[in-house]
This record gives structure tokens, sequence and C-alpha cells, in this order.
């Protein structure tokens, strides 16, 4: 199983150390290949050898979970991209008072999104999702 993991870059690493939790578990059900989304630190390439590299992991999974509590613009292009490509996808967003997901993902009929409080929340669901 190749998983493509979608998380915020430079929309805002806040989340970074969920993602870098989130990735440890994915681990779990395949080969993750975008783990950088977790580690990131200074890379070498331009924007344009990102999204080459990238585009070419995303058409090759063979699922994606996307952590999408931190809005992000290439995070939701990923998930778009990988929706018309039947690609299954796993949207994870932790609900809190002051935001609201995008309805172009809460509305949307052709992905999954499922509402977490904890790790070991996210983790639970990535069971529940991945087949066994
Ligand atoms: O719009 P964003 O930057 O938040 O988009 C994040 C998503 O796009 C992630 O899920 C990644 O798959 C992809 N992505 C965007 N920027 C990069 C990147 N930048 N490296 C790898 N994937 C990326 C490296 C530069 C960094 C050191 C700032």
């Amino acid at each position: 199983m190749r998983i493509y993991f979608a998380g915020s870059i430079r929309g805002g690493r806040q989340d970074a150390d969920v993602y870098l939790q989130l990735v440890a578990e994915l681990d779990k059900y395949g080969e993750v290949l975008t783990e950088h989304v977790a580690t990131i630190g200074e890379e070498e390439l331009s924007d344009s050898e990102i999204f080459v590299r990238d585009l070419e992991w995303l058409t090759n999974c063979d699922a994606v979970v996307a952590e999408v509590t931190t809005p992000s613009l290439g995070v939701g292009y990923e998930i778009g991209v990988a929706q018309s490509l039947g690609i299954p996808v796993l949207c994870l967003y932790r609900p809190a008072p002051q935001r609201r997901l995008s309805a172009m993902l809460g509305g949307n009929p052709g992905i999954r999104v499922s509402e977490y409080y904890s790790v070991g929340e996210a983790a639970q669901l990535l069971g529940e999702w991945f087949p066994q």
C-alpha cells in the first residue's frame, strides 16, 4: 500500500507535531511516500521540482490521508487531484469552536472526512479505514 500523506506546509506548521505522530501510525499500513510533510526542513528543490515530484507520487499512490485542520491550498489541491483520479481519500479534522472546515471537504460525498480529538482517536480511525 503506497500512502500519500498530505498536511499543511506553507499554510502553517502549527500541526507539524501531529503530522509526525500520524505518519508513525501510517507506517503500519504501508509505505508513506511523503514523510517529509511531517519532518520538513529546508529543501534544495525549486517549487516546480516539488510540484513534479509530489504529483508523480500522488498519481501513483493507493490512498491519500490528509490532515486538514490547518487550511492549506496545497492540501486542498492534492485532495481534488486524488478525487478526480478515483484514489480513496481520508481527511482527518480536529474541530474547534473558532474554525469551520471548508464545505468543499465537509460537503463532499466523494471523500471521507473523520473528526478526531486525539492522536489515539485518529489512529483508531485509520485502523477502521484501511483494509485489514
Ligand atoms: O500549500 P502548502 O504548502 O501548505 O501545501 C502542502 C502540501 O503540498 C503537502 O501535502 C505537500 O505534499 C505539498 N508540498 C507543498 N510544499 C512542499 C514542499 N516544500 N515540499 C514537499 N511537499 C510540498 C518544501 C519547501 C519547504 C522547506 C518550505
